[in-house]
C-alpha cells in the first residue's frame, strides 16, 4: 500500500487537511510540511528506526507526526502529562533513537537527556535542509508497527502497545462502516494526539480525506466557537469533557447540530445519557482501548434511546464474546479477536485465550441481540477523566513519603471525573504528620494520579491473612481529613 499521507495528498491535494488557530492547511501542503521536517530530521541523524515524540495538541506537532509517518519510523507517542521520571521509566523501556520534544516540556527530559539523543521541535525546524536527502517513496507494510502508546500495567509498570498500520487500518475502515462517511464531514479534536482517541482521528483524516479541526487545549467557548466557524460535524469526546459541555447553553443548542459525538475511554453515566437524548445530541456511545486502536464497539444514534447504557456493536472485522458463556446476560470478561488488536506489547506479553481473544480486563455482558453493556473490570484500575491509574503505583510512591507507613488507593464515584482518585493512609504520627510531604507525590507521578482527598486511618482493613480488603476502605473511621 502506498503510504497514506502521499496518496491522500494525490488525491485530494487541495482540501483542506488541518485547522489550527486560523491557520489551515492543504493535504498538498501538509505533505510538504512533513516532507521538509523529514528532511532536516535525517539531516540530525541518518538512521532513525524509532522516535519518541513529546508534544501537545499544535500544528507543529500534527506536523511532526505526519513526517514520522512518511518516513515510516516508529514512533513513540508519549503522554506530556507525564513526570520527568515517568518518561524515564517508559523511554528506558521502549529504547528510542531520539526523543523530539516541545521546548515548554523540556524539564520533563532532565533525567533521560544524558541516555539518549534528544532534540526540540523548535532546533529541528531550524535545521538547514537546502540540500534534500533522498529517502525512498515509502509505502506502507501493513504488519509493521508505526505507533506506541504506553498504557498503564496493572502491576505498576506501564505496557508499551505496539500498534500496527493495519490496526489503523481496520479501526478507520471498521469506524467509518459503523459512522457512515461523507467527503465534507469535519472530525473537531479535542482530545490529546498523544492519546489513541486523538491520534485515530489523525490517521482518519488522511484515510477518509477528512479535515481536522485541532483544539490546543479542552476549553468549551474555543469549541463553540470552532463548531460555528468551520461546519464540524463530529466530535470525540471522554464523558468529563461532555460533563462540562453540557453545562453550556450554546453547545446544547449547537449540539444537535452535528452528525455525531463520539463517547468513549470510560462509561457514561445513564443520567447524562438520557440528558443528552433529550437534547437530541447524537451521542454514539463505543468501547475501546489503546490496545485495539480505538472503538472497536459503537452504538448508533437511532439505537441509542433503545439500548440506553449499551456500548453498542462490534464492529464487522472484530469477534467479541464473554469468557466462559454464551448465556445473553450473563457477566464475564470481554474478550475480542479482530484486525484492529495489537500484534503485542514491548515489555510484556498479550493475554490471550486459548482460541486467540485478547483479554481486556473488563467486564460485561452481551444482550439478546448481542449488544454490549460494559458494567465494571476485572483489572484494578482507576479512570479519571479519560485517564488510566493504576493503584498500585499510586500506593507505591505514597510509601516512599516521610510518615506514610501504610497506604491504600482506589476510586471514588464522581460526577465531574467519573472515579477520582482518594488515598487511605496510616501514618507514624497522625498529629505532627506533615502534609507538605504529599506535595512531593506530583515531582514522582503525573498531577492526574494523584489523589484528590487523603483519608488518615488508624489501620487498614484485612482479612485474617493480613491481605487489604479494599472495599471495606469507606467503612473505616477517619481520623484526618486532607
Ligand atoms: C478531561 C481533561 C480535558 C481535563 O483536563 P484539563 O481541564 O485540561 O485540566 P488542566 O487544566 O490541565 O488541569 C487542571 C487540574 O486538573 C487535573 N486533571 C487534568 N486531567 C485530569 C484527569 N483526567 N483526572 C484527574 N485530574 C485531572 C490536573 O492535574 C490539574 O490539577 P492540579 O491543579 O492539581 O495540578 C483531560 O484530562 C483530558 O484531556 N482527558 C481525555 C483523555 C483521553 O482522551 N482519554 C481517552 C483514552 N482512551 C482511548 O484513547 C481509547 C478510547 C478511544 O479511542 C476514544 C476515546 C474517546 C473518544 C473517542 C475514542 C475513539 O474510539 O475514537
Ligand atoms: P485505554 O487503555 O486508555 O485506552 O483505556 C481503555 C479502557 O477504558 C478500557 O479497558 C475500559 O476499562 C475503559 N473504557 C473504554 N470504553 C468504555 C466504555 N464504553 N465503558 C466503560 N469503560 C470503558
Ligand atoms: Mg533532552
Ligand atoms: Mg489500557
Ligand atoms: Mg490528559
Amino acid at each position: 500500500m502506498e503510504n497514506w499521507l502521499l496518496k491522500r495528498a494525490r488525491l485530494t491535494p487541495n482540501k483542506i487537511g488541518l485547522v489550527f488557530e486560523n491557520n489551515n492547511w492543504t493535504f498538498s501542503e501538509l505533505k510538504m510540511c512533513a516532507n521538509t521536517l523529514l528532511n532536516q530530521l535525517y539531516h540530525h541523524k541518518q538512521s532513525l528506526s524509532r522516535v519518541a515524540v513529546l508534544g501537545s495538541n499544535a500544528a507543529d506537532f500534527y506536523h511532526l507526526l505526519l513526517a514520522l509517518h512518511l518516513g515510516n519510523i516508529e514512533t513513540i507517542i508519549l503522554n506530556n502529562r507525564l513526570t520527568a521520571q515517568e518518561i524515564k521509566q517508559q523511554t528506558t523501556i521502549a529504547q528510542p533513537d531520539l526523543i523530539i520534544f516541545e521546548e515548554k516540556f523540556t524539564e520533563k527530559l532532565t533525567l533521560s537527556t544524558t541516555d539518549y539523543d534528544s532534540l526540540s521541535l523548535e532546533s529541528l525546524k531550524q535545521i538547514n535542509s537546502d540540500t534534500a536527502l533522498s529517502f525512498s517513496e515509502t509505502t506502507i507494510d501493513l504488519s509493521q508497527t508505526t505507533t506506541i502508546m504506553f498504557t498503564s500495567g496493572t502491576t505498576g509498570t506501564p505496557k508499551a502497545v505496539r500498534q500496527t498500520y493495519e490496526n489503523h487500518w481496520s479501526s478507520a475502515i471498521g469506524s467509518a462502516l459503523n459512522l457512515g462517511l461523507s467527503q465534507d464531514d469535519t472530525w473537531l479534536m479535542t482530545v490529546p494526539l498523544f492519546h489513541i482517541s486523538g491520534y485515530s482521528m489523525l490517521i482518519k483524516g488522511l484515510i477518509y480525506g477528512q479535515t481536522v479541526c485541532l483544539i490546543a487545549k479542552f476549553n468549551p467557548d474555543t469549541i463553540i466557537n470552532t463548531l460555528t466557524t468551520y461546519h464540524v460535524t463530529h466530535l470525540s469526546l471522554v464523558p468529563t469533557m461532555l460533563e462540562v459541555l453540557l453545562n453550556n447553553p450554546s453547545f446544547r443548542r449547537l449540539g444537535s447540530q452535528l452528525k455525531c459525538l463520539l463517547l468513549g475511554g470510560a462509561a457514561l453515566s445513564i443520567d447524562t445519557l438520557e440528558h443528552c437524548i433529550r437534547l437530541n445530541l447524537p451521542v454514539i456511545q463505543s468501547f475501546g482501548m489503546t490496545e485495539t486502536a480505538s472503538q472497536v464497539v459503537a452504538l448508533n444514534h437511532h439505537d441509542a434511546r433503545k439500548k440506553i447504557g449499551s456500548s453498542g456493536l462490534p464492529q464487522l472485522a472484530i469477534s467479541l464474546k464473554i469468557a466462559d458463556t454464551v448465556e445473553p446476560y450473563s457477566t464475564g470478561e470481554i474478550l475480542i479477536k479482530g484486525p484492529n488488536v495489537t500484534p503485542g506489547y514491548l515489555n510484556s506479553p498479550l493475554e490471550l485465550t486459548e482460541d486467540g481473544y485478547f483479554k481486556t480486563g473488563d467486564l460485561g455482558y452481551l444482550d439478546n441481540e448481542g449488544f454490549l453493556f460494559v458494567s465494571g473490570r476485572q483489572k484494578e484500575l482507576i479512570i479519571s477523566g479519560g485517564e488510566n491509574i493504576y493503584p498500585l503505583e499510586v500506593e507505591y510512591q505514597l510509601k516512599q513519603l516521610p510518615m506514610i507507613k501504610e497506604a491504600a488507593v482506589i476510586g471514588e464515584q464522581d460526577t465531574y471525573w467519573g472515579e477520582r482518585v482518594v488515598a487511605y493512609l496510616v501514618v507514624t504520627d497522625i498529629d505532627d504528620f506533615n502534609t507538605d510531604a504529599l506535595s512531593l507525590l506530583s515531582k514522582k507521578i503525573a498531577a492526574y494520579k494523584c489523589p484528590k482527598t487523603y483519608y488518615l486511618v488508624k489501620e487498614l482493613p484485612k482479612n485474617a491473612i493480613g491481605k487489604l480488603i479494599k472495599r471495606e476502605l469507606p467503612n473505616q473511621e477517619i481520623i484526618r481529613l486532607i
